[in-house]
Formats: structure tokens, sequence, C-alpha cells
């Protein structure tokens, strides 16, 4: 039987884990009763809450076609930009990908990341233009703009020749041409059988066994397993191995307690799998990504694309608000501290080292969705944290220079808000490289920003476009510093006493600005209850309300009509704070509070120049 790799690359929601879904289905992977599920390769709670993949995950489904049976390992990526550096890696463990590209929205940062990266791999993708269900598809439209950019990323007249196939995910359909029928996805695996090569290191099966590890897990009877492709030899359970580091050094010694291989939705072990298929390893419990796992007698590792660095970091500390402890129960430092450093061992993008002062760490990442997902996750868990506002991670250049994070931004908006968005951007100091009507009323706006310039912009975008925009955001490289920026506008209100809110209280303080709590709700000394109108900060009392004098409304004190407070989400809340506050994280709640307590031991805000 032949076998094939893939991995399936696009921008985030471009439709990758629905697409495998419906090749699941199709190649009658799924018993009856499984079929239901949408999204089933997004297995874990967060990647269904929040409709993303967070984890690259592997399955392997048998295709019967044009050629015969074929195996055919296919490898699901996330697509959002903070869960995109195990991409290249990926890419190095298989012999063809496709590259979905949504036939209506077209061409995406994502998309030009994870191209360059197959191209650089001398991968030659497929294309699938997907969604073509959509109303506003225009597939030869985005087939051109993908030519374009395969020719601006320097592809090869061999890669240029790519294959293309018009699909919608969704409605379970593939087709060569626009105009063919549209009843499965056969054109596409067949497509992909005929295209993508079988693993050019199948022919490796009789030498010494090696495999690189790109995905590793933590399972609750097996252990730590290490996923990739088998470089040579055999693998199979007792064989005696050692685990070499990228530069060759011995991490550690053990058996091969399992080999799983990839079967639809499940592992199965067995009792033997050959160079060039792709299997998941038990047996060791210090190898990581990127390490080489292999025969004893190996002595040299496989080359390895290196981790990439983290770009943001935060601190995370014990919960020391007045309300610690009494909606969690995993509160103390030693407790948080053990959770992330298990986090850092199993996700290799996460880094987590002691931070100055007691009790704190500091937890570096990629981006401020994947350390809230780290932060929501233990929330879940029972932890109650403090968490700091995130930081960029600065790299030293040559000469010692500060060297800071610059992504390649792309935003479409309604016409009307151009304006207002460049010139916030432009107050961040990004670079606007182009822009031009996008169809539809809309623009389309290309920037380069520093990355510690984007940390909290999204909301502010949100409201200044009414909701309407769209903002993608993708790593580009390392810039010197661009100096000082502009913090956040406006002020907070700060709670000045401790307490449960009084609706008639809050009423009094709408006028003074935005407010994030509602009536009857917890709070201290300390705690930011809203938002300032003005730039600076004003120490308020939520619960006491003055006399109502001059109030004629209906009387009634229970009356008071307030208006709906702004309720933040956890990554708003990391993202809205600034350098002197924190958000006071907990299993059932998310507040905002002044580092500092009690007022006469706080800074004042100094006025930002606008
Ligand atoms: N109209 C239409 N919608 C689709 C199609 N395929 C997927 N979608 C929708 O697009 C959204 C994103 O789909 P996903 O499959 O999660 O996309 P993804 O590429 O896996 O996203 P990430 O893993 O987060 O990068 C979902 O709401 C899908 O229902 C399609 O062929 N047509
Ligand atoms: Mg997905």
């Amino acid at each position: 039987m032949s076998l094939r790799n893939i991995a399936i690359i696009a921008h985030v929601d471009h439709g990758k884990t629905t697409l495998v879904d419906q090749l699941l289905a199709q190649s009658g992977v799924f018993r009856a009763n499984e079929a239901t599920v949408e999204r089933a390769m997004d297995s874990n709670d967060q990647e269904r809450e929040r409709g993303i993949t967070i984890l690259a995950k592997c399955t392997s489904v048998l295709w019967h076609g044009e050629a015969g049976e074929t195996r055919i390992n296919i490898i699901d990526t996330p697509g959002h930009a903070d869960f995109g550096g195990e991409v290249e890696r990926i890419l190095g463990m298989v012999d063809g990908c496709v590259i979905l590209v949504d036939a209506e929205e077209g061409v995406m940062p994502q998309t030009k990341f994870v191209l360059g990266k197959a191209l650089k791999m001398g991968l030659r993708p497929i294309l699938c233009l997907n969604k073509v269900d959509r109303p506003h598809a225009d597939p030869d439209r985005v087939l051109n703009d993908v030519f374009d950019l395969f020719a601006a990323m320097g592809a090869t007249d061999q890669q240029l020749d790519f294959p293309h196939i018009y699909a919608s995910g969704k409605n379970g359909w593939a087709a060569l041409e626009l105009d063919a029928p549209r009843d499965s996805l056969a054109p596409l695996f067949d497509l992909v059988v005929r295209h993508v090569p079988e693993p050019k290191v199948a022919e490796n099966k009789d030498k010494l066994f090696q495999i690189l590890a790109v995905l590793i897990e933590n399972d609750p009877f097996l252990g730590r397993l290490l996923t990739g492709r088998i470089e040579s030899g055999k693998a199979t359970p007792g064989l005696p191995i050692h685990a070499l580091s990228l530069d060759g050094k011995e991490i550690e010694r053990g058996r091969i307690t399992k080999v799983l291989a990839f079967r639809g939705l499940k592992r199965q072990p067995v009792d033997e799998a050959e160079a060039g298929d792709i299997v998941a390893i038990a047996g060791l419990s210090k190898a990581t990504v990127a390490d080489t796992l292999c025969a004893m007698e190996v002595a040299t590792a496989l080359p390895a694309q290196p981790i990439d660095p983290p770009t943001i970091s935060m601190t995370v500390s014990v919960n020391d608000s007045p309300m610690a402890g009494k909606e969690g129960d995993k509160v103390q430092s030693r407790v948080i501290r053990d959770r992330l450093l298990k986090e850092a061992q199993s996700n290799v993008a996460i880094r987590v080292t002691d931070a100055p002062g007691s009790d704190a760490y500091e937890v570096a990442g990629r981006g401020e969705l994947q350390l809230g997902v780290l932060i929501e996750g233990m929330r879940r868990e029972g932890f109650e944290l403090s968490i700091s506002r995130p930081r960029v991670v600065y790299q030293t250049g040559e000469n010692g220079e500060r060297l800071e994070p610059i992504e390649d931004v792309m935003i479409d908006v309604d016409d009307e808000y151009t304006g207002v968005v460049i010139e916030k951007l432009a107050a961040r100091k990004a670079e606007l490289k182009d822009m031009g009507p996008s169809g539809a009323g809309k623009t389309r706006i290309n920037l380069q920003a520093p990355s510690r310039s984007l940390i909290g912009y999204q909301g502010e975008f949100l409201t200044d476009t009414r909701g309407s925009g769209v903002l993608n955001r993708v790593f580009s490289h390392y810039e010197p510093y661009k100096g000082a920026l502009e913090g956040r506008r406006n002020g907070v209100l700060v709670s000045n006493s401790d307490g449960d809110t009084a609706a008639f209280a809050l009423w009094n303080l709408e006028d003074r600005g935005t407010m994030f709590v509602g009536g009857g709700e917890k709070t201290y000394q300390g705690m930011i209850i809203g938002e300032n109108a003005k730039w600076d900060d004003l120490d308020v009392n939520p619960i006491k309300g003055k006399q109502l004098t001059n109030v004629r409304a209906s009387g009634k004190d229970e009356a008071v009509r307030l208006t709906p407070p702004r309720r933040m989400t956890l990554e708003q809340a990391i993202a809205y704070i600034e350098e002197d506050e924190l958000v006071e994280v907990t299993p059932k709640s998310i507040r905002l509070r002044k580092s500092i307590l009690n007022p006469s031991f706080r800074k004042k805000r100094v006025r930002q120049e606008a």
C-alpha cells in the first residue's frame, strides 16, 4: 500500500479543520454516531469554545481511489499566528501540503506566512480555493492573487506550476473545474495521491531507527508522546533508544514502550512502523520537540528547525487582593509554579522563569491569545492569579542595540473608518505600506507596526470601526527600538472602598466614564471599576451614592436604570491594563485593579503627549 504525508495550512478560519472533518467522513472513518460532531479534530474545550485550532493534530485515512489504496497521514495545523510557530517543523515531516485560501476573503497575512515556509522547505503545495459556496466568492481572482504571491515569494518554476482545486469543505465537495460536478472530495483525494510524492525516506527502512520529534503531548496513561515522521529504520515496542538534542547531546536513554499510529480520530498501538510513516512514540520523559529519538548506535541528531523565541511575556503572581482565596482553591505560589513549569514542559512555545520579587513568574510566549489560553486553562482548574500587562521580548542586535519585534498588519475596514484607523496606528509608530479599495465599500490597509504598539489595540480598533473592521497580524522581523509610545489615553475609575457596589452610587458615576461593574458586585479599594472619560485616574466611591436630591426621576432607589457595564474577556482585560495595573483572575471573576491598592502609595498618572 502506498503512503502520503500532507499538512493542511492556511490563514485562520479559512476552513482547515472543517475540510479535515469531511475528509475523515468521506473516507469512512466515522462510525454513524461520530459523524455528528463538527470540527472533530478541534477536540479540546477551548478549541471548541473559541472555534479555533490551538494544537496541530495528526490523523490518517485510507483512500480507495483511482490509484488503488493509499494511506494518507494528514496534519491539521492552527491558522492563528500565535500558534503558527510549529508550522515550519510540521512542514518538515510532510512531503506535500494543501494550502487553503478562502475564495471570498482571499490572500491573508498568514497565507503568506505559511506559503513562504512551504516554499522554503521545497514543497510543491496544492492550492485549494475553499468556501466557493460563499456568496461573494471570487475563486479566479484569488487564484491570480495566489499565483502572484508564489512568484513574489520566489517560487521555483516547478513550484509555480502548482495544481489548484475548487472546494467547499463545509459542503464536502472539491472540483478541478468550476463547472465540474460538485459531489464529493474524491477529486481532492486523487489530486493529493497524484501530486504528492511518496515519502523519500521510505527507502531508509533497513537503516538504524531515527525520528525527529515534531509534536509533543502528555497522555494520562502513556506519559509523554512524541510525534514525528520516522526518518529511517523501524519503530518497535521494546527497542532501546536515546534522545539527542539539536547539538547532538544525549538527553536521556530509554525504551520505546508504545508505537501509536493515527487511525481517524484514534490512535492505535502497532507492532511496527517503518521509515516514512508518522507515528507517536511513548517511552521517554525528558525528550522534547526538535530532539532526535534514535537507536543507541546513532550519535548524530537530525537537522531541525530550532524553536522560535517567544515574543511577549507577562508576570504571573499570586492573587494578593483582599478577595484572594474566596473563589479558587489553587492559590499558593508553589502550586502556581509547578503548574507553569508543567506547561512549559509540554508546550515548547511557553517559557517560564522566576521573576524578580517574591511569588512571581515570568511567562513568555508567542502572543496575547496563546498566553490567554494558558491562563484561561488554569482558571478552569481552580487557580487564582494576578497577571501583569504583557511586554514584548526584546532582542539585542550585533552592536548591542535593542531590537523589537515588528509585525505585518492587514486591515479591512469600511471606507469611512480608514482615516481614524490610520491616524491611530500612525500614533503607534506603524508604517503605512499600501492601501486601496477591496470592494463592497471597504478599504484594505497594509502596515508594519511594532508588536508593542499592537498590545491592546484590537479592542480600540473594534470600537473605532463599530465592530466592522477585521485586523490580521503576523510576526515579520526585528528592528531597532522605535522609542516610547503613547499609553492608554483614558485614565480609570478606581474604587476607594471595600464592599458591594450600589446602583445609585454607580448611577452617579456614569457621567464620569464607562463602568466595568454593575450593581451589587464585590469591590475593594484599588479595584478598577470603570474607565474615566478623562486622561487621569480618579478614586471614586461605588458603594455609597450621594443623596440624589436633584433627581426627580421615578423616585425609588430600585428604579435606577444603569447603562450595562462593559465586560471584558480575559484577553481584553490583559490587553487593557497599564504598567501599574493587574488583572485578578479567579475561576469565577476577572477583575482589574491597581497593583498598589492604597491610593496614598500609588504614583500619579502622568499626562501622555498626544
Ligand atoms: N461557507 C463556508 N464556510 C466554511 C467552509 N469551511 C469552513 N467554513 C466555516 O469557516 C469557519 C472556520 O472553519 P474552521 O474549519 O474552524 O477553520 P480553520 O482553518 O480550521 O481555523 P483555525 O484552525 O482556527 O485556523 C467555521 O465557521 C466553518 O463553518 C466552507 O467551505 N464554506
Ligand atoms: Mg482549525
